[in-house]
């Protein structure tokens, strides 16, 4: 059943995901997308002609930190206005029911934010964001890191956020390319992959590794993949259900209990 025009693929997809005792919803920035975070890949996720590849790299901040702050703040600043969507909405509450659990390459938060704003308690321990976050700053010297959602000077390369601690500079607490993600982080993320039943990847290209093979270890182990993508990616053609449409308005329709 790949045809993603097909209707009865999510009565399909949703009678699954019903059945299934342990869901993963795995995420990219497709996610966010209708919440207003511009995605990575494609023209919409351009930044002063920049791609992500030339920005988010520790090499791009050696060169130019002052370029990479701006960018980083701007992406800050953009977050802190969004809100979250039905979509987000709609995997907390069965977060809170138990049955789900999220992995993330989102920066931004808003899984947590919309678990949060449900129920804390219920959704606590169950997101995971692999590559970090938006809010975090780290020391590019010592172990010093800080929560941080004020906005960043970036108007001189003198004026960026220096560590108390050892006074080098601070940068932004994500993974970039060709940097390692905390072994933890890796463990816990195929750890829950291996243990799902069902895995619905939404609004990601699937080609950043290591997160790209969550999916494929799900379809390995002869597990349900569901894909929920504006338009076909590597995994498309791989996926047990595929799905053409929009986080928002699809993720509601698989995950809420039917009337
Ligand atoms: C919608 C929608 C809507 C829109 N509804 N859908 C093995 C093979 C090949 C390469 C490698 C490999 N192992 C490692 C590499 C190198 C590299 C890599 O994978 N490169 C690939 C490009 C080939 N990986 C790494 O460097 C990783 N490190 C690592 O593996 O260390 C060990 C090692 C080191 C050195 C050499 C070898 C091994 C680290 C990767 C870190 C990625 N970091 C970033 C930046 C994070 C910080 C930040 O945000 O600034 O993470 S890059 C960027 O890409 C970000 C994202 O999390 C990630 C994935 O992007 P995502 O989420 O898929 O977004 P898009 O924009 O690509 O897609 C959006 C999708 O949504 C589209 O499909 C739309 O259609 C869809 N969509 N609106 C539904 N409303
Ligand atoms: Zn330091």
């Amino acid at each position: 059943m790949k045809n993603p025009t097909d209707p009865t693929i999510l009565d399909a997809a949703r009678d699954v995901l019903e059945r299934a005792s342990n869901i993963l919803v795995f995420t990219g920035a497709g996610m966010s997308a209708e919440s207003g975070v511009p995605t990575f890949r494609g023209a919409e996720g351009l930044w002063k002609a920049f791609k992500a590849e030339e920005l988010a790299t520790p090499e791009a901040f050696q060169r130019d930190p002052r370029l990479v702050w701006e960018w980083y703040d701007w992406r800050r600043q953009v977050v802190l206005g969004c809100r979250v969507h039905d979509g987000h909405r709609s995997v907390a509450a069965a977060q809170a029911a138990r049955r789900v659990r999220v992995v993330t390459q989102n920066v931004d938060g808003l899984h947590a934010r919309a678990a949060n704003a449900l129920d804390p308690e219920a959704t606590a321990g169950r997101t995971l964001a692999m590559h970090g976050s938006l809010f975090r700053m780290m020391c590019t010297h010592c172990p010093y890191e800080r929560e941080d959602l004020d906005p960043v000077d970036t108007s001189a390369a003198e004026g960026l956020p220096r560590c108390p601690d050892c006074d080098h500079l601070l940068r932004p607490g994500v993974v970039w390319f060709g940097e390692t993600l905390e072994a933890r982080v890796v463990e816990t993320a195929f750890t829950w992959a291996s243990q799902a039943d069902v895995c619905v990847v939404v609004g990601t290209s699937a080609v950043v590794e290591p997160a790209a093979s969550i999916p494929r270890l799900v379809l390995e182990k002869g597990r349900v993949v569901i894909e929920v993508n504006l338009a076909p990616t590597p995994l498309t053609s791989l996926a047990t259900y595929a799905m053409q449409g929009r986080a928002s308005g699809l993720l509601p329709r698989l995950l809420e209990p039917s009337g």
